[in-house]
């Protein structure tokens, strides 16, 4: 007999009550509303979705860690992600290892083989614990099941407390469909930061008084600010004290670049028609510098030679081996929020006469090097030239942009293009950029975890053709999950960062850096999202206009000069402004 197969029935869910249903439980009483998922663990999700948290589906398990990360980035919650054992959970390294470098909360639920197939060679095995060790504050398999609550609140107070991080939970297949113990706890643990510890009154007092007597005092804030929900305290800082603010990229929002005192992002990305190109004399005559949630990393310190050598630091960082790593500082260990807010009120009855005697000219002359510096770059922000000036380009999208935009970047040149022409209106409005490794092709969904986090917010993002190729399959994921964002595509046809660096630093580039012609915006539209492509920067406004209208994502791809290039500092040496 020629038997047809038929579909495999689903009689409703089999097993009740069993680990999978406590997890479920777990995530709904640390306020987890969706998961990164692809169905595995399936108990899990089965159980999950029973107890009404939504599954946003990714394709690839790297994208699913990316849009948990810009989910948390932006939610204040821990991103959950899960995977299978094995392949996929290799998949999870990137984006763990990012979320590591700049303190993003994520938990990981990855499956793994039963525990009585453990070490025989059991079908995708691999030693997780190990993988995970290196990219993870913490990782732990759960063996039993009665302990499965502790093993999670574990979970989330790890991610979420001292220096927040991604952890990962191993969960035995086997162990998922046993019966699962009844609840015990109560606390919701799921939002960061979860402690607020202050730092040392006297400390904050005696950096209160060394602030007030500076010559020339200068704040440089980092991501911390973000990670914290600290920028109101940081704006406020800068207003009472009449301090002046310059950011990392990973920082960038955490004060208004409106305000008179913003220096706007300073770091490697200072060379000719850089934003911030002319406030590095600012910088340099510093005599006292207060980092705040600053990792002082090589792009951050433009390799350590931006910052000067002679002025006195201070420090707040929630993570006491952050203090001091390239800069000898006063240790001020805390959470930003709280710790801002006493050095606030530290200076409630402190003389700042002098501070505020230097606040013009200060502003003064802020003003002006921000005014020649973008006098600068006048002349590729109107350009009419056809390939586009990626410049060009953003100034259309600061054109339509609100101070409720959430803008994300890809690695490589958008993560510049954006941080340097595009200006955070108020203090606290978020730019993402995955700048903790800078790993392409992660902005995509990175923004549409973001959109997840917060529907109502116009996200836009910006990828390089290069980047965008790790990802184009999860324009699927946008459209099946009806997740919309504006992804402006910068279509060079180069690896750019790539092929410049090469000539900078070899005088020659490989083979490797020139593309086929690819059609985007086609691809976006095979995916059932919106697809639009511009050559003539006349077309532009229309485009952003149309995609933004749009019920979907919307791709614009945009044509642009492959000579183009941000203000690295390294591509022009000796052109110190
Ligand atoms: C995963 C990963 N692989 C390789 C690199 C090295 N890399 C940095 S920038 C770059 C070129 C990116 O090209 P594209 O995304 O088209 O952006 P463009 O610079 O052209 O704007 C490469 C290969 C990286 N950062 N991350
Ligand atoms: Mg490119």
């Amino acid at each position: 007999m020629n038997a047809t197969l038929s579909p495999l029935s689903a009689p409703g869910l089999q097993h009740r009550q069993t680990v999978a249903h406590s997890i479920a439980q777990g995530l709904l009483r640390h306020g987890v509303t969706e998961v990164f998922g692809q169905s595995l663990p399936s108990m899990l999700h089965l159980a999950c979705e029973e107890a009404g948290i939504r599954q946003v589906a990714y394709r690839t398990e790297n994208a699913g860690g990316y849009m948990a990360d810009g989910f948390a980035r932006i939610s204040g919650r821990p991103g959950v992600v899960t995977a299978q054992n094995g392949p996929a959970a290799t998949l999870l390294v990137p984006p763990l290892a990012e979320a590591l470098k700049v303190s993003v909360p994520l938990i990981a639920l990855v499956q793994d083989v039963a525990r009585n197939q453990t070490d025989r060679n059991a079908f995708q095995e691999f030693d997780h614990l190990a993988l995970f060790a290196p990219c993870t504050k913490w990782v732990r398999r759960v063996t039993e099941a009665s302990r499965i609550e502790d093993y999670l609140d574990q979970a989330f107070a790890i991610a979420c407390s001292g220096r927040p991080g991604p952890v990962a939970l191993l969960l035995p297949a086997d162990l998922l469909t046993e019966a699962g113990p009844a609840s015990s706890r109560r606390a919701n643990l799921g939002h960061f930061p979860l402690d607020r510890p202050t730092a040392n009154a006297e400390t904050v007092a005696e950096v209160a008084e060394a602030i007030a007597a500076a010559r020339c005092p200068l704040v440089i804030a980092g991501g911390g600010v973000h990670i914290s929900g600290a920028a109101r305290e940081l704006a406020e800082l800068q207003e009472v004290a009449h301090l002046p603010v310059g950011t990392t990229v990973m920082g960038k929002g955490a004060v208004s670049e409106d305000h008179p005192l913003s220096l706007g992002v300073v770091g490697s990305s200072m060379g000719p028609n850089a934003s911030s190109r002319h406030q590095r004399a600012l910088i340099r005559e510093a005599d006292l510098v207060l980092l705040v949630g600053n990792r002082t990393n090589q792009n951050g310190t433009d390799s350590w030679q931006l910052y000067p050598p002679d002025a006195r630091y201070i420090h707040i960082d929630v993570d006491g081996a952050e203090i001091g790593r390239n800069y000898e500082a006063t240790r001020l260990l805390g959470d930003a929020r709280e710790t801002l807010r006493a050095l606030v009120q530290a200076f409630q009855n402190r003389d700042l006469s002098a501070r505020r005697a230097a606040r013009g000219p200060l502003e003064a002359r802020i003003g002006e090097a921000r005014r020649r510096s973008w006098q600068d770059s006048e002349a590729v922000r109107v350009s009419d030239a056809a390939p586009i000036r990626p410049e060009r380009l953003m100034a259309e999208l600061e054109r339509v942009m609100t101070a409720d935009s959430i803008v994300v970047a890809d690695a490589s040149y958008s993560s510049i293009w954006i941080t340097n022409y595009l200006k955070a209106r108020v203090a606290g409005q978020r730019f993402l950029t995955p700048r903790g490794l800078a790993g392409l092709g992660w902005g995509f969904p990175m923004a549409l975890g973001a959109k997840v986090a917060r529907p109502e917010a116009t996200v836009f993002c910006v990828a390089g053709d290069g980047g965008f190729g790790h990802v184009w399959s999860e324009l699927e994921t946008a459209r099946r999950m009806g997740i919309k964002v504006v992804l402006l595509l910068i279509n060079n046809g180069i690896l750019g960062f790539q092929k410049h660096a090469e000539n900078v630093k070899f005088g020659a580039h490989t083979s490797a850096v020139h593309f086929h012609p690819v059609d985007h915006a086609a691809i976006a539209r095979a995916a059932g999202c919106v697809g639009l492509r511009v050559e003539a920067p006349g077309d532009l406004a229309d485009a952003l206009r149309a995609a933004m209208a749009a019920d979907t994502t919307a791709l614009v791809e945009v044509i642009c000069d492959q000579n183009a290039y941000p203000p690295i500092t390294f591509y022009t040496p000796g052109a110190e402004a």
